[in-house]
């Protein structure tokens, strides 16, 4: 997969890309981001990309000519083909399915908003799609162009170097994990569930399941909705439900 990414900072996104599994994935040609300088893309002496919003008020706004020059130069003729994905607040929430969704594809494009918003003309003709990484007041668009690259990147076949990892996860998604443990058995005092040291694999990935289910209908209830669950899970939780409402 190829990631074009237009960016008036590139240089707080290069570190990131380069460590650990997305750098690995990239020497191995898994996925390749190239990083665009917006400000490459301006024609004028001070080489500006923002400018005061009409109708007056605060702070700068994105101005649309050098983003449109940049993704048109960069490009070319693949615009066509290519989703144009603008990171912003007011776009769909990323999820799993998601990123799951976007790693099929064999290229995209990204554009990182700066100052207090973008032209709205980017959102109507450039962009193809908006994307947001959650409600919170953000800097930039680079760490939500970073998030999405990373979940995207590990759901791509061999980013990740166990095969079955991605599949694990996928299965997992619609579910907050299980504890996880490792050694020593006992850490000041603290043991580790006696399940987890016997061996039995099935008794194992009984409680794993249980404890997922749990978790989640405890902390993330919204997270059950699409998940299918046998007549089992569902007594389990319902049983779990009531112990809440009736201590
Ligand atoms: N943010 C909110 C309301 C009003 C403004 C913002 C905000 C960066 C260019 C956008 C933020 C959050 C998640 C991109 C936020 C995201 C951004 C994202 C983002 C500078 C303009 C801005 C109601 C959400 C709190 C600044 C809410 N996912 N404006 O953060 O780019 O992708």
């Amino acid at each position: 997969m190829h990631v074009d990414v237009f960016t008036l900072i590139p240089e707080s996104m290069q570190a990131y890309l380069d460590a650990s599994i997305l750098g690995k994935a990239q020497e191995a040609g898994l996925i390749n981001v190239e990083l665009h300088n917006i400000r490459d893309y301006t024609k004028d002496k001070h080489r500006t990309t923002d400018d005061v919003p009409y109708g007056g008020g605060g702070g700068m706004v994105m101005k649309p000519e050098p983003l449109f020059d940049a993704v048109h130069t960069v490009l070319g003729e693949a615009i066509a083909a290519v989703p144009v994905i603008l990171l912003t607040p007011q776009g769909r929430l990323l999820t799993h399915a998601i990123a799951h969704q976007l790693a099929s594809l064999p290229r995209l494009a990204l554009i990182c908003g700066r100052y207090e918003g973008i032209d709205e003309r980017v959102r109507q003709h450039l962009a193809t799609d908006e994307i947001s990484i959650g409600d919170y007041v953000l800097t930039g668009g680079e760490l939500p162009a970073l998030v999405l690259i990373d979940a995207v990147a590990r759901q791509i076949n061999g980013v990740l170097g166990d095969a079955g990892a991605t599949e694990r996860d996928s299965h997992a998604a619609g579910l907050l994990e299980h504890p996880h443990y490792t050694r020593p058995a006992t850490f000041q005092g603290w043991k580790v569930p006696e399940v987890l040291l016997s061996g039995d694999h099935a008794r194992i990935a009984r409680w794993r399941r249980e404890q997922s289910l749990l978790r989640t209908l405890q902390r993330r209830p919204d997270m059950l909705q699409g998940t299918e669950l046998t007549d089992d899970e569902r007594s389990l939780l319902a049983d779990a439900s009531r112990e809440d409402r009736e201590p």
